[in-house]
């Protein structure tokens, strides 16, 4: 190409030409040869770890092509001793996996849904430049793969987490974890790197009540969480599962906050944060006591350990970390330095108060019983647009492929009973609805009678629908019907 420029010139081409022909030629090169004229050489797989770990650090200094492959997978475990989750994650863990790449790398992002899932996911990753983060190139059904790819243009740490519907169901399941993108100068070199992330739990029971528990939506709503968590469990990093350092090594925490609600003031008691990234990005602090991570935002905290003994994680809304399981420790091995520190750390007297929760004053009001039809429409339309809109939207309108509609749905108005027990038994497996086919899963919603009721006669009389109205007994009698082909996902 140079030769061909010159030999113009050589012609007496005037100056004007030849620089509208130098720019039609340079944007021939890079429309030719895509992404090597961006110095991108090679293509490898991204080392994936399970929280606390961390990948290694990077130390090519080129872009490359990197391959992810993230799995998605619905599995029960331990949310605390004796009680059991049903978590949603990216990897099989909480956060998901960490994915580690470098500035200007090209990423080339394969999504799977495991085939045993009951869900569609997504995933939206902050460290992407394009619409949605991802999520619509990323929509996945179970037993599915979906393939896209992205340039990481910003250094930082980024969150990634489930875009699908409703979206803060799927992040309160545990659907979160981190992408750092290194600069291209890398970072420098520390001792021990560690993966922590907060995310705040909302279940049936309250804290510690054992057995299996399904997710609130109405906890969720009203930003009330049973649990506050470091990496999804009580006592995920403490323990012999406590993070470990020596005296005299420097330590970085790259930490997150999945949310889906709670704002963190990440602490570690005991110690001085020399630098913080603050929010993850390029801004560097020094000397911080707590910083503040919203959610959906991170921050990468570094110290020197200077002296030895249990320094303990914690959200400083200290209730988070003593009533509702917000608790991590970092145990420091080493020498003792007397004039940094003269005591004996004394582990005792930080662990956890326990669940018990204290009630204060009188019980909550009865919730008021609907008695005409038109107070059975107002009090169904909150229910519906606190409950139902996420997946079948406030018009009742559907999302094609995933969420059937209910405004004038031939399969709602052809039989009320079905109508009652899809809400309360959940339901399953393929439907027609208007023409279209419906294969997904509904979960089991868990309504009063009175609720369902309200719920299903505001429905039953909006967007041209049969106008039935639903009494509390009518529910009440089909609760005892054994379900069908129900789908009951927590
Ligand atoms: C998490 C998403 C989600 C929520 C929340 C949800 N649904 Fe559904 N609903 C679905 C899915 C998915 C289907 C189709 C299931 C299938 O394919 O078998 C469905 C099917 C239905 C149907 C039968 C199909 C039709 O279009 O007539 C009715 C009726 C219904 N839902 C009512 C409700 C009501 C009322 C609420 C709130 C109380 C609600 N749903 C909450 C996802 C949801
Ligand atoms: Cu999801």
């Amino acid at each position: 190409m140079k030769f061909e420029l010159l030999d113009l010139k050589k012609y007496s081409v005037s100056k004007h030409l030849f620089g509208i022909l130098t720019l039609i030629v340079s944007g021939l090169v890079t429309g030719c040869s895509g992404s090597a004229s961006n110095g991108v050489k090679g293509t490898e797989k991204a080392v994936l770890t399970a929280p606390p770990q961390v990948p290694p650090a990077i130390t090519r200094k080129h872009s490359t092509k990197v391959l992810v492959e993230l799995e998605v997978v619905e599995k029960a475990s331990p949310i605390a001793e004796g009680v059991d989750y049903t978590f949603w994650t990216y990897g099989g863990t909480v956060p998901g996996s960490f994915i580690r790449v470098r500035e200007g790398d090209e990423v080339e992002f394969r999504l799977s849904n495991h085939p045993d899932n009951k869900m569609p996911h997504n995933i939206d990753l902050h460290a992407v430049t394009g619409p949605g983060g991802g999520a619509a190139a990323s929509m996945t059904a179970p037993g599915h793969t979906s393939t896209f790819s992205f340039k990481v243009i910003d250094p930082g740490l980024y969150v990634y987490h489930c875009a699908t519907a409703p979206v803060g169901m799927h992040i309160a399941n545990g659907m979160y974890g981190l992408i750092l993108v290194e600069p291209k100068e890398g970072l420098p070199k520390v001792d021990r790197e560690f993966y922590v992330m907060q995310g705040d739990f909302y279940t049936k029971g309250a804290y510690g009540q054992r057995g299996h528990q399904p997710f609130d939506m109405e906890k969720a709503l009203k930003e009330q969480p049973d649990y506050v968590l470091f990496n999804g469990a009580v006592g995920a990093l403490a323990g012999d599962k406590a993070l470990k350092a020596k005296v005299g090594e420097t330590v970085r925490l790259f930490v997150g906050n999945g949310g889906p609600n709670l704002v963190s003031s990440f602490h570690v008691i005991g110690e001085i944060f020399d630098k913080v990234k603050v929010e993850g990005g390029s801004l560097e602090n020094h000397d911080l006591q707590t910083t503040l991570i919203p959610a959906g935002g991170s921050a990468i905290v570094e110290f020197k350990m200077e002296v030895p003994g249990t320094f303990i994680i914690v959200d400083h809304s200290i209730f988070r970390t003593f009533n509702k399981g917000a608790l991590g420790m970092l145990k420091a091995e080493g020498p003792e330095d007397k004039v940094i520190y003269s005591g004996k750390t004394d582990d005792s007297v930080y662990l956890p108060e326990g669940g018990a929760i204290q009630s204060v004053g009188a019980e909550a009001p009865k919730p008021s019983i609907a008695r005409t039809k038109e107070e059975k429409i107002a009090f169904g339309k909150q229910k519906y647009d606190a409950v139902c809109a996420a997946c079948h939207q406030s018009t009742g309108i559907g999302v094609p492929h995933a969420f059937p509609p209910l405004a004038s749905s031939d399969f709602l108005n052809k039989d009320k009973k079905r109508a009652i027990l899809t809400v309360i038994q959940g339901l399953q497996g393929k439907i027609l609805v208007n023409g279209s086919e419906y294969n997904s899963v509904m979960p089991k919603l868990d309504l009063t009678d009175e609720e369902v009721a309200n719920v299903l006669t505001y429905v039953f009389n909006s967007w041209g629908n049969a106008g039935h109205v639903i009494t509390p007994d009518e529910v009440k009698a089909l609760r005892s019907v054994k379900p069908s082909n129900a789908g009951d996902i927590h």
